[in-house]
C-alpha cells in the first residue's frame, strides 16, 4: 500500500504553509504543478515548477473559471494505475499520473461574512478546486490529498519516514477529511442560496458548520463533545469574543446561548434587563432602571440557584453592575459590551468567563432549530414568534389594568425560554418564581409557588407571589393548575388557551376574581 510519491498538483487559494511544504517536496525530488497563482508564488520564491496548462493544452481561460476541468488533470487524478486498460487510456493520451493533490478552495463562507454582493460571493463557489479534491479522494489508493495546510507537515514527515511513499492509511485518512470538506463546502453554499431567497423551510436545507473547538467533553466528562460554527450569523455565543476566563464547556455553551436568546427578548433601547441562567432554564430575569438594578431584581427571585449561574445582560456591562454579580460564583457573563472599568473588576476573578457580543441578535430573525434523534434529525424554524397587543384576548369578567398587563406580557416572554411545562409568576418586570420542566403543569405552578416562599424566607420579606401574575406557556388542561396559582397570589392569568375545559378554567377564574387573557400562541420548549 506504499505510493512512491513522483509528481505534486498544488493549487491553493491559502497560500499558508505553502513554500515549506513545497520546498520539502522538490528535496524529493518531486515533480510540481500549480495553477497561476500558486505557480507564480512558487517560481517567485525559486522553485522550480510546471504550469497546469502544460498537463491540459489548453489556456486558462474565463477569468480562471475554468483551468484545471480537463482531462488531462482530471485522467491523472481517477485513473487506476493498477488496471491495463486505465494504464493503456492514460498512455495513449499522455496523462501522467498525480500522486499528491493538494487543494484549498476558493474562500466562500468568508466571502459571505464579509458582507460581499451576490455577484462576489457567487464568483467565490469553487467548481475546479472541489472536482479534483473528489476525483483524488475517490482514488486514493493511489492519490493523497491534502486540503488543509496543518496536515503539511505529517505528510512530508511520513515522505521522510516512509522513504519518499505515502501509505494507504494516510492517504484514507485525508479522503475522509477532504470528502467531509467538499460536503461542507457545498452545503455552505446551498445555505447561501436559500437564505438570499428568504427560505428558511426546514424540508429544503441541508447543514453544516466549521469546526470551532473540541471540547473538553460534553454534557458528561464520559463524553467528547465539539463545537460547530454556522453560517447562519446571529449574534451570540457563537460569534461572542471571550475577553477572559477559563476555555467554555459543552453546558456553558449551552447555557450561555439559553441566556442571551432570553435577554435579547428585552429591547435595550427601552429597558435594562438581565437572565440568570441554570441547566438552560432562567431562575431569575428582570428588567430595571439600569442593568444593576436589573441584576439584583432578577437574583433576588431565586438567591439559591444562581451560584454558579450564568448571567446574560441585553446592555453594556458597567462597574456597578460587574462589582455586584462577582459577589457570587457567576461561570460566565454575557452581554453585547462592557466598559474598562468593569473589565477590570471582572479580571479579579481570573476563571469567570467573560463574552462581548458586539450587539443582540434579532428575536424575531427566523432561522433553524436542529436535534438530534435515533437515526435522525428533526428540523424546525426557531420560535420567534412573539405576541403583541392585538393578540391578547381577555376572556374573563375582569379585564387585567395596566400594570398587570404589561407583567402578564413579560412573563409570557419568559415562558417562551423556559423548559415546559412553564410556569412563570412576575410582579414589577421581574420574576418571583419560575416552574420549570415538569410532567404535570399544575407541579410547575406549585414549585414555582413554593420557590417564591423560600425566597421570601431567605429574604425574610412578603412572599412575592401574593399580588403577582402568572404566566404559562401552554393551555391548562385542567383548573387545577390555574387554582394552584390563585392559591399562590397570583391576580393575573396569561395562557394560550384552546383546551377542551377552557370554559371550566375560565369559569374557576372568574369565581376567584382573576383576570385572564389569552395569547393564541404557545410556547412549548423541551
Ligand atoms: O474557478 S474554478 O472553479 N475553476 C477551475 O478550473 C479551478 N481549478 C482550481 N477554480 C479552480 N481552482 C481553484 O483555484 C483552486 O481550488 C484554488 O482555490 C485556486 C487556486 O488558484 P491560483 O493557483 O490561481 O491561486
Amino acid at each position: 500500500d506504499k505510493l512512491p510519491l513522483k509528481r505534486a498538483l498544488i493549487s491553493v487559494f491559502d497560500k499558508t504553509g505553502l513554500l515549506e511544504l513545497a520546498q520539502g517536496l522538490a528535496a524529493r525530488g518531486v515533480e510540481i504543478i500549480s495553477t497561476g497563482g500558486t505557480a507564480r508564488a512558487l517560481s517567485e520564491a525559486g522553485l522550480a515548477v510546471r504550469d497546469v496548462s502544460e498537463l491540459t493544452g489548453f489556456p486558462e481561460v474565463m477569468d480562471g473559471r475554468v483551468k484545471t476541468l480537463h482531462p488531462g488533470v482530471h485522467g491523472g487524478l481517477l485513473g487506476i494505475r493498477a488496471d491495463p486498460s486505465h494504464a493503456a487510456a492514460m498512455d495513449q493520451h499522455q496523462i501522467s499520473g498525480i500522486d499528491l493533490l493538494v487543494v484549498n478552495l476558493y474562500p466562500f463562507e468568508q466571502t459571505v461574512a464579509s458582507g460581499a454582493e451576490a455577484a462576489a460571493i457567487v464568483e467565490n463557489i469553487d467548481i475546479g478546486g472541489p472536482a479534483m479534491i473528489r476525483a483524488g479522494a475517490k482514488n486514493h489508493p493511489y492519490v493523497a490529498v491534502v486540503t488543509d495546510p496543518n496536515d503539511y507537515r505529517s505528510v512530508l514527515e511520513e515522505l521522510e519516514a516512509g522513504e519518499g511513499e505515502t501509505g494507504l492509511d494516510l492517504r484514507k485518512r485525508l479522503a475522509a477529511k477532504a470528502f467531509a470538506l467538499t460536503a461542507a463546502y457545498d452545503t455552505a453554499v446551498s445555505s447561501w442560496f436559500a437564505s438570499s431567497l428568504n427560505d428558511v423551510s426546514p424540508s429544503r436545507r441541508s447543514f453544516t458548520g466549521q469546526l470551532a473547538e473540541t471540547l473538553r467533553y460534553g454534557e458528561n466528562p464520559h463524553q467528547t463533545a465539539a463545537f460547530y460554527k454556522t453560517s447562519e450569523v446571529r449574534a451570540g455565543v457563537a460569534t461572542a469574543r471571550q475577553v477572559q476566563g477559563k476555555e467554555l464547556s459543552y453546558n456553558n455553551i449551552n447555557d450561555t446561548d439559553a441566556a442571551f436568546e432570553l435577554v435579547a427578548e428585552f429591547d435595550p433601547k427601552r429597558t435594562a434587563a438581565v437572565a440568570i441562567i441554570k441547566h438552560a432554564n432562567p431562575c431569575g430575569v428582570a428588567e430595571g432602571g439600569t442593568i444593576l438594578e436589573a441584576y439584583q431584581r432578577a437574583y433576588a427571585c431565586d438567591t439559591v440557584s444562581a451560584f454558579g449561574g450564568i448571567v446574560a445582560l441585553n446592555r453594556r456591562l458597567d462597574a456597578a453592575a460587574a462589582a455586584e454579580i462577582t459577589k457570587i460564583f457567576t461561570e460566565v457573563i454575557i452581554a453585547p459590551d462592557a466598559d474598562e472599568e468593569a473589565m477590570a473588576i471582572v479580571a479579579g476573578k481570573k476563571n469567570l468567563r467573560l463574552l462581548l457580543t458586539g450587539g443582540l441578535p434579532d428575536s424575531r430573525a427566523p432561522g433553524l432549530l436542529v436535534k438530534s434523534v435515533a437515526g435522525g434529525l428533526l428540523v424546525q424554524s426557531r420560535d420567534n414568534g412573539m405576541v403583541d397587543d392585538l393578540d391578547l384576548r381577555v376572556v374573563t369578567r375582569r379585564a387585567p389594568d395596566a400594570r398587570e398587563l404589561e407583567d402578564l406580557k413579560f412573563a409570557f416572554r419568559i415562558a417562551k425560554h423556559v423548559k415546559s411545562n412553564a410556569i412563570v409568576y412576575a410582579k414589577n418586570l421581574a420574576t418571583v418564581g419560575i416552574g420549570a420542566g415538569q410532567m404535570s403543569r399544575v407541579d410547575s405552578a406549585r414549585i414555582a409557588a413554593r420557590k417564591a416562599e423560600d425566597a421570601a424566607a431567605v429574604a425574610g420579606g412578603e412572599v412575592l407571589t401574593k399580588g403577582s401574575v402568572v404566566a404559562s406557556d401552554a393551555f391548562f388542561p385542567f383548573a387545577d393548575g390555574l387554582l394552584s396559582a390563585v392559591a399562590a397570589g397570583a391576580t393575573a392569568v396569561i395562557q394560550p388557551g384552546g383546551s377542551m375545559r377552557d370554559d371550566e378554567v375560565i369559569q374557576a377564574a372568574d369565581e376567584h376574581g382573576i383576570a385572564m387573557v389569552v395569547t393564541g400562541m404557545r410556547h412549548f420548549r423541551h
